[in-house]
């Protein structure tokens, strides 16, 4: 079988976006200790099924949440349509365990998000889930024989997911990509992907797939992902064999630590560790996509909303050299990162320098003019075969990121 990638219409807007809004939503928020309770706390799937009696996201507004997104500066959200626990966040005909048959709310948020987000221009992906532990024919924690796991009927698995993801694609309007998690689980299994890549790719040419399976990409894929680690470094142990290959990059982080909202966790990530993170991600070329886990009732906690829209003020003003830029044309520095649209080069500052000058290496094209981005007074610089002396005597630093722009 050929396999096909997306359409470079679909390509494109990704790279141009550079910065996306994950959500971790489901029954596990009314726990309020992470999407992993179910499995961390061993609470056995009949009784934590019983979540769904009582899972009533009253306060759920689809505008409100991509006009954060939005504010935030971020051109598409990615959400859990199906996570670990098996519950789906949408009305499917494929299992009654899902938010419109099984609990009282009897709505499908996942198409009012859609229909708002074609309406505001926020593109939309799916997260969905390869792992589940409570289907039977899942068979968790069964032995892998053969590539199968033992006493499941792995086929009707297989058919599952195909049909999820036939109506996630067909049925909710303008979604352009599908977020494969949970391979990792089991390594060894034949999970169909060439069927599975070649039938969301013909349903709809402009959806991109990426997987989370933390190795190189693997053949239909369209774009790679890192978790909690910028590409090429590995700080978490996700990394270590995930090469780094052609495809357009996406890295995803949590605003604290944790996916889904769990009430004991304040480490809140700083306005700057965000903004750094994200010009970071940029200048290796890939986007950032930054976690908010909702809480149960579908409100998104103050302290998130706060943080997104100060990063929102600052990429107003900066966003410019974010946005639809190129990184990894020169390699990221000490002091920053730098990324390149068209003949502009931007050199983020990030940390600060030890002389009063940047030096920025291999630079090939001829530099004519040198200022502080937003900042037309020229800049003292002198150009060698082996990079750019930007020189800086006087400069009062941005706390955040200072911007040279290199024309
Ligand atoms: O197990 C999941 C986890 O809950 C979360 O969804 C993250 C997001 O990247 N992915 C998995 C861990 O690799």
């Amino acid at each position: 079988m050929i396999m096909k990638q997306a359409s470079p219409e679909g390509l494109k807007w990704f790279q141009e976006a550079r910065f996306g809004m994950f959500i971790h939503w489901g029954l596990y928020s009314l726990l309020a200790r992470g999407e992993w309770v179910m499995h961390n706390e061993k609470i056995p799937y009949n009784n934590y099924k019983k979540l769904a009696d009582f899972f009533n996201p009253q306060e759920f507004n689809a505008k409100e949440w991509v006009q954060l997104a939005k504010n935030a500066g971020m051109k598409y959200i990615t959400i859990t349509s199906r996570h670990h626990d098996g519950f789906s966040m949408f009305n499917t005909a494929a299992t009654p365990y899902n938010i419109v048959q099984s609990t009282p709310y009897h709505k499908d948020p996942l198409m009012e998000l859609a229909k708002e987000c074609e309406k505001e221009g926020i593109e939309l992906h799916f997260y969905y889930s390869l792992l589940d532990w409570g289907r039977p024919d899942y068979g968790f924690g069964n032995p892998i024989v053969n590539h199968v796991p033992e006493n499941t009927d792995w086929n009707s698995y297989i058919n599952f997911m195909k049909t999820q993801l036939t109506e996630l694609i067909t049925k909710y309007p303008n979604i352009s990509g599908i977020w494969f998690d949970g391979h990792w689980e089991r390594p060894k299994v034949n999970w169909h992907y060439d069927e599975i890549y070649s039938l969301i790719h013909r349903l709809n040419s402009k959806v991109l797939i990426g997987n989370n399976h933390h190795l190189a990409p693997f053949k239909g894929e369209d774009f790679q992902m890192f978790e909690k680690d910028l590409p090429g470094e590995n700080t978490t142990g996700f990394s270590g064999q995930s090469k780094i290959g052609d495809l357009p990059l996406e890295t995803c982080e949590t605003i604290n630590n944790s996916w889904g909202f769990n009430i004991n966790d304040n480490h809140y990530k700083s306005v700057k560790q965000i903004i750094h993170y994200l010009v970071n991600a940029a200048g290796r070329n890939a986007n950032f996509l930054l976690n908010v886990g909702p809480m149960p009732n579908g409100k998104i906690q103050s302290e998130f909303v706060d943080t997104l829209n100060k990063v929102g003020e600052w990429m107003k003003k900066y966003g410019e050299t974010i946005y639809d830029t190129r990184g990894n044309v020169i390699a990221p520095q000490q002091w920053g990162v730098i990324t390149q649209k068209g003949n502009v080069l931007y050199a983020h500052i990030l940390n600060g320098l030890k002389d009063a000058y940047v030096f920025i290496p291999d630079i090939k094209q001829k530099i004519s003019r040198v200022n502080l981005f937003g900042n037309s007074a020229e800049i003292k610089f002198k150009q060698q075969p082996e990079g750019v002396f930007v020189y800086l005597p006087n400069m009062i630093f941005d706390n955040v990121d200072t911007i040279i722009q290199l024309q």
